[in-house]
């Protein structure tokens, strides 16, 4: 660290950066790409405008923000690397740099728990998390607990997962014949191994685990790591606090504050939450909306694993059609905090 830190409970340097991932205010865009490997997320700058040259910082903590422009239109790539951990720096510290709408697609790989081949590209309906639960005895088995919890599924974006079934299908390379895939459900793990039930040297009870989920979670289809974290924060984060102003008056009339879909009240209902706080009648707050994209590269069921040669074909045509279907999404021009031409 070289830079004093001045506010312990949003730590920022005195001009603004964010602690892990090193960005200010107008170094990171409206409309965000993330990924987990630098390989990928450089492979989809290369899809960015020439001219004016991206910005690129690579923190300390090792996230990379490149942000150019796609087509004149802002746009974000950003390395988190790995897990919820790292999705929880990545969505608040990019949200504390933004004013107005943050749209996020998660390009990511994933393992499969159904017959889809490797290859096939998943834009899930929803994501749910499972975690170890901590409590459960593993080194001696524990008749009183359950050892993984499952949360209640998150929904994506609507409009962004079908902006982004369209751009797929328009940039699908030619003679490229993998499966483009919705309506499956995702399930995002804490861990690479136990959590999905990956047998290990380690005692982690989780030899019914894949089991239990197909037969619990309909339509589940795909285990990762970071997902269900972006649904979870989109969904939970309620706007600017009261006493901070949105970023321009007023112009739309009020609505639901989020775009992503709340889980049906009849499948999810949940008397401890409280009621949903009601709309404010004069200030349309900006929202945060999230999807994903996951290329299938393990399957569980075959034991089958994609080559090289395969994973660099789905990027190459994945990473432009997420600059695609970002670009189609529509941010009003008082919802954005990088204009044309600002970056
Ligand atoms: C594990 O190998 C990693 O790959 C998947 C998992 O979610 C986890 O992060 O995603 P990425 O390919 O985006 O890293």
């Amino acid at each position: 660290m070289k830079d004093t830190i001045l506010d312990a409970n949003f730590p920022k340097t005195a001009d603004g950066r964010v602690y892990h991932l090193g960005v200010k205010s107008g170094e990171v865009a409206n409309r965000i790409v993330t990924v987990g490997s630098i390989s990928r997320a450089k492979l989809i700058a290369t899809y960015l405008d020439a001219s004016p040259k991206p910005f690129s910082l690579y923190s300390e903590r090792g996230f990379l923000t490149i942000t150019g422009r796609y087509r004149g239109t802002p746009v974000s790539v950003v390395c988190i690397g790995m897990g919820g951990p790292s999705v929880d720096f990545f969505i608040r510290e990019v949200r504390e740099c933004l004013q107005g709408d943050m749209l996020v697609i998660r390009f990511g790989s994933c393992g499969c728990l159904t017959d889809l081949p490797v290859g096939s590209l998943v834009l899930p309906k929803a994501s749910l998390a499972v975690t170890r639960n901590l409590d459960f005895d593993f080194a001696n088995g524990d008749p009183w607990r359950v050892p993984y919890r499952l949360s209640k599924p998150i929904p994506a974006d609507s409009d962004l997962i079908l902006t982004l079934q369209r751009a797929l299908e328009s940039t699908r390379p030619v003679g490229a014949s993998g499966l483009v895939v919705l309506n499956t459900v995702n399930a995002s793990t804490d861990s690479f191994y136990s959590s999905q039930g990956r047998q290990t040297s380690f005692q982690d009870h989780n030899s019914g685990l894949i089991d239990n989920l197909k037969e619990t979670i309909q339509d589940i289809a795909t285990l990762e790591m970071e997902t269900y974290w972006i649904f979870h924060l989109a969904a939970s984060w309620r706007g600017l606090p009261s006493a901070e102003p949105a970023l321009n008056p007023p112009r739309l009339s009020a609505g639901p504050v989020f775009s992503s879909a709340a889980p049906s009240e009849s499948s999810h209902a949940d008397p401890s939450r409280p009621p949903p706080r009601p709309a404010k009648d004069t200030v349309q707050q900006p929202t945060i909306r999230a999807a994903a994209v996951q290329m299938v590269f393990a399957s569980r069921s075959s034991q089958e694993f994609i080559t090289p040669e395969h994973v660099s074909l789905l990027e190459a045509w994945c990473g432009q059609a997420v600059l695609d279907a970002l670009l189609a999404m529509d941010i009003p021009q008082d919802r954005l905090h990088l204009q044309e031409g600002s970056v």
